[in-house]
């Protein structure tokens, strides 16, 4: 399988983030790609297909936003990473401040998302490495291709951040997809946080299909999209299936949820299938609750593989980088 990855994205390093009401050093730091980088020989450059992809799943005005904020941040005498303290309870109308705060607030829904001086450049390259990996994909006839994407992307919507992500690099691939006619796509999120960003791009939307695999958003973040009754609506009803799973979950308890995942993707007649991959479903991982061990990622991986459909792999979390680098592999080696 080719892995595909670009030096730039570990330009993005905040500092720190707004957790449990303190500061603590920022999780989704660059020894997670470095790690991941380690357990392999052979890694691919990654193209640049420009911002048309970008902007065929986010809006111009949060791109604009994304790529200045941190200048804006620095011209109003601010020093470190870029953070809002105050966000809208619902979008009320828009309007147009000029000013970071209210800009900062207007395009995300928490404070665990930092904007550092490189922030940009990581989530650019970050998404054309899924785009140059779709496009491995559809070009060399190969049935896997992997991306590691850092930042990641499956929180970030249409015009949002949001848990440690800023572009959605799976809805941004599986967009592209589509419009190469390599559709109906699926996407199969199995991070161990619901995709609410991934979500949210499609809900309306009967051309893609979004499930996901995560931990009960009663207990755990993002607490507000990832329930059971969330199944899209108008031309997306029935395209949305969203498993929650309660904290404690093994390999085994996990395995019946990937089966229903996989079935409905089946039944959907998806033609490619874009994997949110997060590692943080790992018994180790310091921000997550599930149980699954290092073997469990080699059963996944297999299960996934007999869908028998061409299958592009997107990194999502995974926090344990002690165990990170081979946690992946092990899934990888699983296709
Ligand atoms: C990103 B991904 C603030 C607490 C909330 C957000 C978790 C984001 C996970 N520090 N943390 O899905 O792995
Ligand atoms: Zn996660």
């Amino acid at each position: 399988m080719k892995l595909f990855f670009d030096d730039r994205q570990t330009a993005h390093a905040p500092l720190r983030e707004l957790h449990n009401g303190d500061w603590v050093p920022f999780a989704e730091n660059v020894e997670r790609p470095r790690s991941i980088v380690a357990a392999f020989a052979d890694w691919q450059p990654v193209r640049d297909f420009g911002m048309e992809p970008l902007l065929a799943v986010h809006d111009s005005d949060y791109l604009a936003f994304l790529e200045r904020a941190h200048r804006d941040w620095i011209a109003a005498g601010r020093s470190g990473d870029a953070i809002g303290y105050t966000f809208p309870v619902v979008r009320r109308r828009p309007l147009a401040f000029g000013r970071i705060d209210a800009d900062l607030g207007a395009f995300s829904y928490d404070a665990g998302t930092p904007i550092a001086e490189g922030t940009w450049q990581s989530a650019y390259w970050s998404a054309q490495g899924a785009l140059t990996a779709l496009d491995h994909l559809a070009a060399s006839g190969d049935r896997n291709a992997f991306a590691l994407c850092r930042p990641p992307g499956h929180h970030a919507g249409r015009d949002y951040m949001g848990g440690y992500c800023y572009l959605n690099n799976a809805a941004i691939a599986a967009r592209a997809a589509t419009a190469r006619g390599l559709g109906p796509v699926a996407i199969l999120d199995i991070d161990y946080h619901h995709g609410n960003g991934t979500q949210d791009i499609f809900y309306a939307n009967g051309d893609v299909f979004f499930a996901s695999i995560h931990a009960d958003p009663r207990t755990d973040y993002p607490f507000y999209w990832g329930h059971a009754d969330e199944r899209g609506e108008g031309a997306g009803e029935g395209a949305n299936l969203n498993l929650p799973l309660p904290r404690g979950t093994d390999g085994a308890a996990y395995r019946p949820a990937l089966d229903t995942a996989l079935a409905a993707i089946s039944d959907w007649g998806a033609k490619l299938l874009i994997v949110s991959f997060g590692a943080d479903t790992h018994s180790s991982d310091p921000i997550s609750s599930f149980a699954l061990e290092r073997e469990d990622y080699g059963d996944l991986a297999k299960a996934i593989a007999g869908l028998d459909v061409p299958t592009l792999i997107v990194m999502e979390g995974g926090y344990a980088v002690g165990d990170l680098g081979r946690n992946v592999a092990a899934f990888l080696e699983g296709f």
